[in-house]
């Protein structure tokens, strides 16, 4: 074998626009990117930012870089390694972005650190209707920024010839104070199931990546009227900004319809209180969007900026992320302006007691769960398997009764039952119905899609008895 060519860190730092050529470092390797650039998933701007340097500090930052897959993309554009006498580099001591980030409870499942991401475990999911803050699921995709709420300012763009907002939390509680219980799902609930039948890219949430909680704010129709907007017949959305952004100074994003936005009965919020709290750091303080009954990535943290735009947000998370596609699209083939953004999230239901390998006593059987459709739908009823699907039971729904259309919290429920005779071991499987009588697929196999996003598959869990 022969030796690796060496460079030093003068050399790459001159190979860092596509006229010279694309190279940058990871450890002590070099890497001709070159032909990489226009093809990153992250966008060829994101990944020009590292040219001519080191890797760590951006991917520092963005964790999803930390996967055998992506290494070894990198590993097809090595040229060689950096001179073992060149010294290190002072860029390598930025400081860590994610340094501010607040302490989180320790019984949180963590998904990923830099940016927090993680689940309650099933057994405390279902403990309550509402979720405590300390343990209500957390999706960050960058550094949680600390707002100072004497300073805060939430700007709303207004129409033509209207009246731009620039409001303080306290103009903020000057408008009528609205209360709402509301279910927040993330699109990438139940990936794991969704990735054990086939490969996917997105974090590997469990079952956890849901949770209720009673929010406070004002109605964002009543602000948007304020600030002179109206109805229109033409496309209209509503864009929020969050004050979390990448190196880039590009801010969180993303869009619902105006028509959603400006009706009073679909309960959109300004949140400034989450069960009785200010809103957590993690969760958006000191403002948040919440949107009843659609996916949560809609419902921007750290509000910075509201705007009524013909088009959608052009947010790397609205136009390039949370679409769905066909089982046989790949990443070779994925067109993502073909796709419409998910808002109203399908019929979902899952298993959080007994857990999947558990050892259960014989005689009864207790399984608890919980159920919840998008678009303010209700839950009318959950069947309980216990034989992997050919008899079902009907469970009692527990919690709060449901308010027609504006549905928009979950059911938890549970099934005591029998257990039949010498049975070894149960395949218990979940699924609900809403009142649409939208009902599950029985499998991943004819959702699946190559983002991991939208699994409603029935949920099974297989446990042993003992006799
Ligand atoms: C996403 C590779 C450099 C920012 C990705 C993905 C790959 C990748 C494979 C998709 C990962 C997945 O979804 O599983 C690379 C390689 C790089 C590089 C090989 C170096 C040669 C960078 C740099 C930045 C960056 C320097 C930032 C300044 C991003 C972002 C995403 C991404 C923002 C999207 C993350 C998301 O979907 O949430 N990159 N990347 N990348 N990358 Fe990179
Ligand atoms: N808002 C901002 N500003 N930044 C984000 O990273 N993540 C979104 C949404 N709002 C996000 C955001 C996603 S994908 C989800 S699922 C929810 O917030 C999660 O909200 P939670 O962390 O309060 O559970
Ligand atoms: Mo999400």
């Amino acid at each position: 074998q022969e030796p690796p060519r060496r460079y030093t860190r003068e050399e790459v730092k001159a190979h860092s626009s596509p006229e010279t050529g694309v190279w940058v470092t990871l450890g002590c390797e070099v890497f001709d990117i070159t032909e990489f650039v226009d093809i990153h998933p992250g966008g060829a701007s994101k990944l020009m930012l590292a040219a001519g340097g080191p890797l760590e500090p951006f991917w520092a930052l963005y964790a999803v870089h930390n996967q055998p897959h992506v290494r070894e993309m990198l590993a097809e554009y090595k040229i060689g390694e950096l001179s073992p006498d060149d010294k290190a580099p002072s860029i390598l001591k930025t400081s860590d972005p994610y340094a501010d980030d607040p302490t989180r409870h320790s019984a949180l499942k963590v998904n990923t650190q830099r940016p927090f991401n993680a689940e309650p475990p099933p057994e405390l999911l279902t403990e309550s209707y509402i979720t405590p803050n300390p343990i209500f699921f957390t999706r960050n995709h960058l550094p949680v920024p600390n707002v100072d709420p004497d300073t805060y300012r939430l700007n709303v763009a207004g129409p033509p010839g209207g009246q731009a907002l620039c409001l303080s939390l306290d103009d903020l509680y000057q408008f009528p104070r609205h209360e709402v219980t509301v279910t927040l799902q993330c699109a990438g609930n139940r990936r794991s199931e969704m990735s054990q039948f086939k490969e996917v890219r997105g974090l590997e949430w469990s079952l956890g990546a849901i949770s209720t909680a009673r929010w406070a704010g004002a109605r964002l129709c009543d602000v948007l009227a304020q600030a002179g907007h109206q109805l229109c017949e033409t496309e209209a959305h509503v864009c929020f900004e969050g004050l979390d952004s990448d190196p880039t100074g590009t801010p969180y994003g993303a869009s619902i319809p105006l028509a959603r936005a400006m009706d009073p009965e679909a309960e959109v919020l300004l949140a400034y209180e989450m069960n009785g709290q200010p809103l957590p750091r993690d969760h958006g303080f000191p403002v948040r969007v919440v949107v009843p009954g659609v996916v949560g990535a809609r419902h921007v943290k750290w509000l910075g900026k509201v705007s009524v735009e013909p088009e959608e947000s052009f947010s790397h998370w609205q136009r390039r992320d949370y679409k769905g596609f066909c089982p046989s699209v790949d990443w070779d083939t994925v067109d993502f302006d073909s796709a419409p953004s998910i808002q109203e999230l399908p019929v979902q239901s899952a298993i959080t007691q007994p857990k999947e390998g558990e050892t259960i006593e014989a005689g009864e059987v207790t399984v608890r769960g919980y159920a919840w459709s998008g678009g303010g739908r209700a839950v009318v009823r959950v069947d309980v398997s216990l034989d992997g699907g050919l008899t079902w039971q009907v469970a009692e729904l527990e919690g709060e009764e449901q308010r027609a259309r504006k549905a928009w919290a979950w059911r938890l429920w549970h099934l005591q039952a029998p257990l039949p005779a010498g049975k070894k071991e149960l395949n218990i499987v979940c699924k609900a119905v809403d009142d649409s009588y939208n009902v599950q697929p029985d499998t991943v196999a004819p959702i699946w899609n190559l983002r991991g996003v939208l699994n409603n598959a029935w949920h099974r869990v297989h446990v042993h008895v003992t006799p």
